[in-house]
């Protein structure tokens, strides 16, 4: 079976510690966990008013394809109380976004967020953008 490689964002600013070790948990009971970025506190992106997040990154191999493993990590959201509001760039629990797919970012935040940047460095030295 084919193995994908991807670097998995991971960002909470509701009880953080709490809710990025909770779903370090969960995907290292289902994916193969390669590698855990640093976590750092980040001023809130978008939406201001809101606690600081605390953001990192994680590289998983897996079998799914890629809209299987968005599906599945929208599920992870959920098991971890996620509760999706009007506001795309508000308070969460957690968020869970695939990063890089094979090598490839896959996500635009990327490229407007220098923490995203140094996470996927750190994960995939000499990564280029
Ligand atoms: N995610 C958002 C909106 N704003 N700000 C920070 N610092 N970190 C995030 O992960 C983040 C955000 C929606 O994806
Ligand atoms: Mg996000």
């Amino acid at each position: 079976m084919k193995t994908n490689r991807a670097v998995l964002g991971l960002g909470s600013n509701i009880d953080p510690e709490e809710n990025i070790r909770k779903a370090i948990e969960l995907i290292r009971a289902e994916f193969s966990l390669i590698k855990i970025s640093s976590f750092v506190r980040t001023e809130p992106v978008g939406f201001k008013e809101q606690a600081l997040f605390l953001n990192g990154a994680l590289l998983i191999e897996t079998a799914l394809d890629a809209a299987s493993l968005k599906t599945r990590l929208k599920e992870i959201e959920i098991a971890l109380g996620r509760v999706r509001t009007k506001n795309k760039n508000g308070p969460r629990t957690i968020d869970l976004d695939i990063l890089v797919w094979n090598g490839e970012v896959v996500d635009d935040d990327v490229y407007e967020r220098d923490f995203l940047k140094s996470s996927i460095v750190e994960l995939l030295p000499g990564f280029t953008f």
